[in-house]
């Protein structure tokens, strides 16, 4: 177990959190995928592997839409649904969930928008594109929100700790 750096539990919100514009990182940060899910009772280290073990989910037609730069799409993406993850580690009774990248880009999803929404296309903790592993040059691991066709800014690559609160 690790203690998270004292910076990310700091009062003061999150500059992503009130973003509305967003030019995409092209630099891959370090990292193997992994990550940190936090949450007010325990500290995870998680990895990809350990994910591909828990039902994964499929969902095609997905869309990554970028207001500058284009559309990319359709794929179709594979892994645990982030409702299926907290309701592993019974952290499912949450108010909202920050999902922060490596590079500290992040998101955060509203229990409503984890759990309610219909369920053919939930928020994904992605592990597989178009049939193949995700390759950390693509985002492993990424958050995708097959409901969000907006500016891309919760299709959040390169997760580095979720934080359950
Ligand atoms: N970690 C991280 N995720 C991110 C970003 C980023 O800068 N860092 N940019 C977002 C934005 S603004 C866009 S348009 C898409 C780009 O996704 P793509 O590389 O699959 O086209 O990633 C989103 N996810
Ligand atoms: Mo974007």
């Amino acid at each position: 177990m690790t203690e998270p750096d004292a910076a990310f539990h700091a009062d003061a919100e999150p500059e992503w959190l009130h973003s509305h514009a967003h030019e995409p990182n092209l630099v891959v940060p370090p990292g193997d995928g992994s990550l940190l899910l936090v949450t007010d009772a325990s500290h995870m280290h998680i990895t990809p592997a350990w994910l591909s073990g828990l039902p994964q989910t499929h969902i095609e037609h997905c869309y990554i839409v970028s207001t500058g730069h284009g559309i990319s799409g359709p794929f179709r993406f594979g892994g645990v649904r982030v409702a299926d993850l907290l309701a592993h580690v019974n952290a499912d009774a949450c108010v909202h969930v920050d999902v922060v990248a490596a590079d500290g880009f992040g998101t955060r999803l509203t229990r409503a928008e984890i759990a309610d929404v219909s369920v053919e296309r939930p928020p994904l903790l992605a592990l597989t594109l178009d049939g193949d592993p995700l390759t950390r040059a693509a985002g492993l691991l990424r958050l995708i929100v097959p409901t969000e066709t907006d500016d891309a800014l919760k299709q959040v690559k390169w997760v580095a700790r979720i934080e359950v609160r």
